[in-house]
């Protein structure tokens, strides 16, 4: 009996293997467009141990949910969070949108956002699920929002204002400072999406790059999210979206009568402690020391990967904000194919015609030096050189 279950065992295993085999994996360093990364082995150990833990009854893991609210510490005093501030514990940089979306409209009932040609998609999303309509603001030559338009598009019946701190595109950032004192003025919601940025600009500005301020420390700013999924080295699934105001919370909680709290906020219900307890374990374990030292080395691969691109003849969007590259192309679809081709992953930017690269932790100069030759023969085979 035992025999014939650990047959059926190593059968399922097998197919498991089989199908996992067709993935591309960020350790074989192919994988150049993604903003994800391989959690960092504290991340995975934690995570592991957390796998049967449910945040959705929090009275049934007392422990965890203090994980959680330590880790929550972490993020509100990383970002400069008033005393007043609370934050909710999301999957990723869509939920923390599409919550922060959420909050704005239970707190004015008005429904027009107006934000960047470069935000998220997830804003779609938004639209559709709570009927919400977007007004996209052109950005500047340097892609990055046109505060003067922005001023000229405010209504009656505009409910928040979206700024990038991190563009995915091209990981540019708006200028939150000039966004965050005019909402403030104005009297409306400001989000910060910093889905990738939240984890780099701070450490960008020990490192004395000259980038803007855009988190709390702003008078104007709301809401922000940022995703430890992505250049905070953690699991996916996990982001934060901090508000300024607890109460803000109250507004997206309903009654939970039946489970331990009395009110559950935010859109889920059942969800894993796993990536809490990882993301936390992994913030202390490389500490504000240790995120500022991949940040270095990142952006030092940034450059170096610039200068190589930049020298096979090929021209960028733009000289770098943070850890992205755009490399401007006629037929960014038709490179990225045959880059897929030939094991390599990048992203295709078609509404910008160009291809994005992500220089994410695990990738090294190395790495580098082995794609430049794939991409520099591919251009050429393509006519883009
Ligand atoms: N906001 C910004 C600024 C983002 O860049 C992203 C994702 C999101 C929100 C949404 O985040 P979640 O996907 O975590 O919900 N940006 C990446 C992108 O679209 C997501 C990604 C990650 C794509 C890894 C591919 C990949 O392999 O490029």
């Amino acid at each position: 009996m035992d025999s014939l279950k650990s047959q059926k065992k190593q059968k399922i295993f097998n197919e498991l293997a089989r199908m996992q085999q067709r993935d591309f994996c960020f350790s074989s360093g192919h994988i150049l467009g993604s903003m994800c990364t391989v959690p960092h082995p504290v991340a995975r150990e934690a995570y592991m141990q957390f796998l049967e833990t449910n945040l959705g009854d929090p009275e049934l893991c007392p422990g965890t949910k203090e994980i959680e609210s330590r880790y929550i510490a972490f993020i509100s005093k990383f970002l400069h969070a008033p005393k007043t501030s609370a934050g909710q514990i999301v999957s990723g940089g869509t939920e923390g949108n599409i919550t922060a979306m959420w909050i704005a409209k239970q707190l004015s009932g008005k429904k027009e956002i107006l934000l960047p040609t470069s935000a998220h998609f997830s804003f779609q999303k938004i639209a559709s699920l709570m009927g919400m309509k977007l007004v996209e603001v052109p950005v500047t030559n340097e892609y990055v929002m046109d505060v003067s338009r922005l001023k000229k598009k405010i209504r009656k019946n505009t409910v928040a204002v979206v700024g990038l701190a991190g563009s995915t595109e091209l990981g540019t950032i708006d200028p939150i400072p000039e966004m965050s004192d005019f909402c403030f003025d104005e009297h409306i919601f400001f989000h910060v999406d910093a889905a990738f940025g939240g984890f780099v600009i701070p450490f960008l500005k020990k490192l004395h790059y000259k980038v803007p301020n855009f988190d709390f420390r702003l008078k104007g700013v709301c809401s922000i999210s940022i995703d430890s999924h992505k250049m905070g080295y953690a699991a996916i699934p996990l982001g934060t979206l901090m508000v300024r105001r607890k109460q803000w919370l109250e507004s997206i909680s309903v009654d939970s009568p039946y489970i331990s709290s009395e009110k559950q906020a935010g859109m889920l219900g059942t969800r894993s402690g796993a990536p809490v307890a990882a993301a936390y374990a992994v913030a202390q374990y490389l500490g504000q020391d240790g995120y500022k030292k991949m940040v270095e080395s990142c952006m030092d691969v940034t450059q170096y990967a610039k200068n190589r691109i930049t020298a096979l003849g090929l021209s960028l969007m733009m000289k770098p904000t943070m850890n992205v590259i755009g490399v401007r192309l006629k037929k960014p679809g038709v490179v990225v194919k045959k880059l897929s081709e030939q094991g390599w992953r990048v992203n295709k930017v078609e509404r910008l015609s160009c291809i994005r690269l992500v220089l994410m932790p695990q990738i090294t100069k190395q790495i580098i030096d082995e794609f430049i030759p794939v991409l520099q023969k591919t251009c050429e085979e393509v006519g883009e050189l």
